[in-house]
């Protein structure tokens, strides 16, 4: 799969959304989306070494936790000598040791999803000198974008742990890659309601500002889901069969996260785009049956040219 270019506008971006639709005045919930079980004073404890992260960014329902699960599973089996291991000293909560102790049990499994009670998952990539190459951090989608108070956003902060993960120390910026999921199908539809489309989109918006722009970070946009019909069918789980229609309905949706950054005296882009499906599921939720390594493995291409 190759990155695309595209024409946009440059500098810090501000919300300049070509749709007006009226903002629906009820904040928006959904049956469909956990709401998460994590107090709301539980702090991450970042860990102080310099290896580069990978944050999953999306809201309630993107896809992060089956991303995370896809990415790290491609690892585990692709024999490239990576160890895969759930950091436990993220959260001190009971919940969270057992969910480190199940994701390390699930990633070596090919068809069982991720519980959807996750919320945070740190997952560790080790090289096979014991070094850490990079972090994996699963948040919980109310930390990008609260659905319930989604009147409020993008104006709530983000929390005090994704400034800890951008910045080592005062003096010491940290690599970071930022997979901002395209959310367009899960429940409420973004595709369908272009006023929370919107608020999500500067949300991501204020994310590029405050965390890439300035920074030694990138981002990837990725399109997840292109599965679903709603897609076109121009994706099933072996692959993508037209790149570029997926890219333009992407850009059709999210015209203003496909950003440029001034370089001397040119625009460049500054993100790289990948559609995604992490696999295929039943009505009922029971289990899933999961795509083919063609889409962890050109993530995992593009996160470490990244690097
Ligand atoms: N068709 C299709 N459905 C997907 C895909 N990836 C995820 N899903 C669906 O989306 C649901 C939510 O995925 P999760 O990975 O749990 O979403 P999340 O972003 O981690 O959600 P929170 O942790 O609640 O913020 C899954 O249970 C699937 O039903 C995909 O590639 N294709
Ligand atoms: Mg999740």
């Amino acid at each position: 799969m190759e990155n695309l270019n595209t024409e946009n506008s440059v500098g810090t971006f501000n919300f300049v959304g070509g749709e007006t639709a009226a903002l629906d005045e009820k904040p928006v919930a959904s049956n469909d989306v956990k709401r998460t079980s994590t107090s709301p004073n539980v702090q991450p404890q970042i860990p102080s070494d310099s290896a580069p992260f990978v944050v999953l960014c999306g809201p309630p329902a993107s896809g992060k936790s089956m991303v995370l699960k896809s990415l790290a599973s491609y690892l585990y089996k692709s024999g490239l000598g990576y160890t895969i291991s759930a950091n436990t000293t993220l959260l001190n909560t009971e919940k969270y040791q057992v969910d480190c102790r199940d994701f390390e049990e699930i990633i070596a499994k090919t068809d069982e999803k991720m519980p959807n009670t996750v919320d945070y998952l740190l997952a560790d990539i080790i090289d096979g000198r014991g070094n850490v190459v990079a972090h994996f951090l699963e948040a919980p989608g109310e930390d990008f974008f609260n659905l319930t108070k989604s009147l409020q956003e993008p104006n709530i902060p983000f929390k005090n742990y994704l400034d800890k993960i951008a910045q080592i120390t005062p003096n010491k910026q940290r690599k970071v890659v930022y997979i901002i999921l395209l959310d367009l199908d899960s429940t409420p539809s973004f595709r369908n309601n272009p006023a929370l489309r919107m608020k999500y989109e500067q949300k991501m918006i204020n994310l590029y500002n405050r965390y890439v722009l300035h920074h030694p970070s990138k981002v990837i946009l990725l399109y997840n889901k292109v599965d679903l019909p709603q897609n076109g069918l121009w994706a099933n789980t072996s692959g993508v069969s037209n790149l570029s229609a997926i890219f333009a309905n992407a850009k059709e949706f999210y015209p203003n996260l496909f950003f440029k950054k001034r370089f001397l005296f040119w625009d460049i882009e500054n993100y790289t785009f990948l559609p995604f499906c992490t696999g295929t599921y039943p009505d009922d939720g029971s289990s899933y049956t999961a795509s083919g390594p063609v889409y962890p493995a050109s993530l995992w291409e593009k996160i470490v040219k990244l690097w």
